[in-house]
C-alpha cells in the first residue's frame, strides 16, 4: 500500500520520522524521573496516522527491526544530551525475536556513550510467553548488561506473575485503561491498588500511565504509586521542550 512505501522512504531517508518524549514525574508533579520516547511521523498526508497504526504496518511489512534500530539510536543520542536519569524506549516483540537485538543495543550504547543503566526497554507481556526462548534470552542478556526491563500495559494481558516472581523485570507500568476508570469504577480501583501492592511487595518499580485528572493522581499517590505519567503532568514533548524542562547534560 501507499502508506508502506512512504514509510519505507522516510525510514531510508531518515526524514519525517521523529521522536517525542513524555516525561515521567515524581508525586510532587515537578521532579522529572525520566521520560518515554514515542515515535511520531510528520508525513504531510499520512502524518496524522497514530503511532500504533504505522508501527503495525512496519511490523507486518518487515520494517520494524530497521525502524526500531533508528528509534533506539535516536533516543540514546538524545539521552546523552540530557540530565534525565533514564529514558524508556518501546520495543516490538518482533525486535526481540531478532537474534541480533542484544548486540544491536550494545553497539548503540557503545556508539552513543549512554550508560546501560540509563536505558529502559518497554516490552509487553506477550513477549514473555512466546514459545521461542529467543526473546527471554535477549531480555536476560540485556538486563545482565545493566539495561532495565519494563513491563508496559500491565494488567491488560496475561499478567506474567511468574516473571515477577523470578525477578526478571525491573518495573511495571499500569495500563491507562485502569487509570482512566479509577475515579468512578470500584473494581478498577481495587485492581490498581492490587497491582501497586504487588509491585511494592516484590520491590519492583511501578509507574501509572495515562494520568489525566487530579483525582486520579491523588488516588494513585495514596495507593503508594511514586511515578506518574500522563496528560495531567505533561504530554509527549519535542526534544527541545524536554531539554528546557530537565536541563541539558553538564
Ligand atoms: O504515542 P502513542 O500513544 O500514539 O503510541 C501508541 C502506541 O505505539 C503505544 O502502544 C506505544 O507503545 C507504541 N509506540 C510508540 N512509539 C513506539 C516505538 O518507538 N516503537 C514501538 N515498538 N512502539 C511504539
Ligand atoms: O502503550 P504505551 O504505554 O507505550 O502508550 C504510550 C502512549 O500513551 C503514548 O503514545 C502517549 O501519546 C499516550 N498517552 C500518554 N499520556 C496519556 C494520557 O494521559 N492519556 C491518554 N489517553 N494517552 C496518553
Ligand atoms: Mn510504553
Ligand atoms: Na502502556
Amino acid at each position: 500500500r501507499k502508506v508502506e512505501s512512504e514509510l519505507r522512504k522516510a525510514l531510508n531517508g531518515g526524514t519525517g520520522i521523529k521522536l517525542a518524549y513524555q516525561p515521567v514525574f515524581a508525586t510532587n508533579g515537578k521532579t522529572i524521573l525520566g521520560a518515554e520516547a514515542l515515535i511520531r511521523w510528520g508525513h504531510e498526508v499520512h502524518g496524522a496516522l497514530p503511532a500504533a497504526q504505522f508501527i503495525a504496518i512496519a511490523e507486518e511489512r518487515g520494517m520494524i527491526v530497521q525502524l526500531g534500530a533508528w528509534v533506539l539510536l535516536e533516543a540514546c543520542r538524545f539521552a546523552v544530551r540530557t540530565e534525565l536519569p533514564w529514558l524508556a524506549v518501546n520495543v516490538s516483540p518482533l525486535q526481540l525475536r531478532d537474534a541480533g537485538f542484544p548486540e544491536q543495543v550494545a553497539s548503540i550504547l557503545a556508539e552513543t556513550g549512554l550508560a546501560p543503566q540509563r536505558l529502559q526497554l518497554e516490552i509487553t507481556e506477550s513477549v514473555l510467553l512466546e514459545n521461542s526462548d529467543t526473546p527471554r534470552a535477549a531480555l536476560a542478556a540485556l538486563r545482565q548488561s545493566g539495561v532495565d526491563i519494563v513491563l508496559d500495559d500491565f494488567g491488560t494481558g496475561y499478567s506474567s506473575l511468574g516473571y515477577l516472581r523470578r525477578h526478571a523485570i525491573d518495573k511495571l507500568k499500569i495500563d491507562r485503561t485502569f487509570v482512566r476508570l479509577l475515579d468512578g469504577d470500584g473494581n478498577s480501583a481495587a485492581i490498581v491498588k492490587a497491582l501497586i501492592d504487588l509491585a511494592i511487595a516484590l520491590e519492583v518499580e511501578v509507574t501509572a500511565e495515562g494520568v489525566e485528572t487530579e483525582a486520579q493522581k491523588t488516588l494513585l499517590v495514596a495507593m503508594g504509586c511514586r511515578q506518574l505519567q500522563g496528560f495531567l503532568l505533561s504530554p509527549p514533548l519535542e526534544p527541545a521542550q524536554l531539554l528546557s524542562l530537565s536541563g541539558p547534560a553538564s
